[in-house]
């Protein structure tokens, strides 16, 4: 790759969501010559472009929130319990603003190539747009859930109709009114869209392969009076979440589901799905260990599903089977299971009649032609690692993240790959991603990486890199616990199931948020001896 006429800094960020975000701040005001990158038009990564209807985190509001900056804590007003993606992007927006961020990024540019030069110890980024930019650091922001995912169905080009994808949704409104739509895909996108597009479409089409388990999100407005209790505590409300599994503030019981009575395990239960959010899988501690456990919560949910939807057979349809409950990622909703009683409303089940082909008109399955006007996909992603997949990122020796990922991602603490040296992932794979709160990920991840170059440069050293040893051990802890999870019993993204070809298997670390920053504190014990082979030499600053 040449380098003619390349564009020097010290750290480059690819990524505008909350990792890249906090990165560019952080690199900056450590004051660092930095330039970032957002494939976007705008900051807000996932939150920029998932503007579907009914779009909304399913995280309290309170969490997912940027934790560095208690001044932003304190000028900033939730208005919902659970926030709406608009309210999101407000926030995104104002965090951008308050910390002048926006004049850090090129938007609407992708990086294309990324390559390591050894002798020169500098990464150098290609944009699609020709340029070139240098910088001895290279911090991939590039996010769990970046690189959405068509369904392999034959004719998706053919359809006459309005065809939208989730992920990448018309900056304008979108009117279902009296129109004959379909919806591809029942994870938590499809859901949510499900149970919005259902109030105007004329008729809703619901095509739904393996149904979630998703429960009651029980949303609210923030009373004045809570904000303000909040706000007066932020501190310690985000000691919790650092030090919870989550990232978050949901408890967490300790208590085994056998340990107590039938009876009161159904109060507990009870008062879960009364309570809403995510409750339930924090009322006992072994729901994605212990299968007899999960079999019993997976049944109170399905008891759930026929109290809701009057038609037996749609119930039967929508209850999931097969998997464990919270093996998916478990969804929230305000009336997804309700929507099923419109008369405008169909479930089209794809175990029944699966999809052959994608027509002029519409779809068309085992039982026949669905006519539509507007075709939604909310089909799921190339999770975790395919943002670093599809481009040529090439570290040492000329190996490539694809090379090095052939039979499944490798890392070290999500954050570093052998190989690729002064090169950072945020929020990577094998780190704790999806399991908990991504924006207390990022910023425990930004700031390890921070340490780790202010200790290089105290210590006079040019590169970093991870060594094989430290890298197998992490990625040994990380399937040993593996095992033992649940996870590993349904087809999903967290495994890699939803992409054909990729290498099977999770690539998560399941033992909590709290005990992935005791990993992150124990590597830098030594002086990072241990986990990191440094070459000598001047990097960083005043290049
Ligand atoms: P998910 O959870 O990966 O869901 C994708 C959905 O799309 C899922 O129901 C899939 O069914 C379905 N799908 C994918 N391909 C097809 C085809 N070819 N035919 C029919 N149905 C298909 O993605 P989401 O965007 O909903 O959620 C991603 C994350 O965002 C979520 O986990 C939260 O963390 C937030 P399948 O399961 O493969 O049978």
């Amino acid at each position: 790759m040449t380098t003619v006429n390349a564009k020097r800094v010290e750290v480059l960020i690819v990524g505008g969501g909350f990792g890249g975000m906090y990165a560019t701040f952080k690199f900056r005001e450590m004051g660092y010559k930095i330039q970032s990158f957002e494939a976007g038009g705008g900051l807000g990564g996932v939150w920029y472009w998932n503007r579907y209807p009914g779009a909304r985190v399913d995280l309290p509001s309170i969490d997912y929130s940027f934790s560095f900056s208690s001044e932003i804590e304190q000028e900033w007003t939730w208005s919902e319990q659970f926030a709406a993606q608009p309210e999101l992007l407000e926030y995104i927006n104002f965090v951008a603003k308050r910390l002048d961020l926006n004049k850090h990024f090129q938007f609407n540019t992708r990086i294309e190539h990324a390559q390591w030069d050894e002798g020169r110890k500098l990464w150098s980024l290609k944009t699609d747009k020709g340029e070139m930019w240098e910088a001895p650091y290279c911090i991939m922001a590039t996010g769990p859930l970046s690189v959405p995912k068509d369904p392999e169905i034959e004719g998706l080009q053919r359809f006459k109709g309005a065809l939208y994808r989730a992920a990448r949704w018309p900056h304008e409104p979108v009117s279902f009114e009296g129109k004959r739509v379909g919806v591809i895909g029942t994870g938590s996108t499809g859901i949510q869209i499900v149970q919005e597009v259902g109030k105007t479409a004329g008729e809703l089409f619901v095509f739904q392969r393996t149904p979630s388990f998703t429960m009651p999100m029980r949303n609210v407005p923030l009373e004045p009076d809570y904000v303000a209790e909040v706000k007066r505590h932020y501190a310690g409300i985000r000691n919790a979440a650092r030090n919870s599994a989550v990232g978050g503030t949901r408890p967490q019981s300790t208590r085994g589901f056998f340990t107590v009575t039938p009876d009161q395990r159904k109060t507990l239960l009870e008062d879960a799905w009364k309570n809403g959010g995510l409750a339930m899988l924090g009322t006992f501690s072994d729901l994605l260990v212990n299968e007899e456990a999960n079999e019993h919560v997976a049944e109170f949910v399905r008891g759930k599903i026929s109290e809701v939807v009057k038609d037996p057979v749609t119930a039967e349809k929508l209850k999931p089977r097969g998997y464990p409950i919270f093996a998916r990622r478990p969804c929230l909703d305000s009336s997804y299971y309700e929507t099923f009683n419109q008369s405008n409303v169909h479930l089209v089940d794809l175990y029944e009649q699966p999809i052959l082909e994608i027509t002029e008109k519409g779809v068309r399955t085992g039982k026949g032609e669905y006519p539509l006007d507007i075709l939604i996909l909310a089909t799921g992603y190339d999770g975790l690692t395919g943002a670093l997949t599809a481009f040529d990122v090439v570290g040492r020796n000329g190996r490539t993240v694809n090379q090095k990922w052939k039979d499944g991602a490798s890392t070290y603490l999500g954050i570093m790959m052998e190989g690729f040296p002064n090169l950072f992932m945020t929020t990577g794979p094998t780190g704790p991603a999806a399991l908990a709160n991504i924006i207390r990920i990022s910023e425990n991840d930004v700031d390890w990486i921070a340490e780790l170059m202010v200790h290089m440069e105290k210590t006079g050293q040019a590169v970093a890199d991870v060594t094989p040893e430290a890298e197998r051990a992490w990625m040994d802890i990380v399937g040993n616990l593996a095992k033992h999870s649940l996870l590993l019993k349904a087809k999903t993204w967290y495994l890699g199931a939803n992409v054909k070809d990729k290498p099977l298997g999770l690539t998560l670390f399941t033992g909590g948020f709290h005990k992935y920053r005791e990993y992150c504190e124990a590597a830098k014990q030594d002086g990072y001896k241990k986990a990191i082979s440094f070459v000598s030499g001047h990097v960083g600053r005043a290049v």
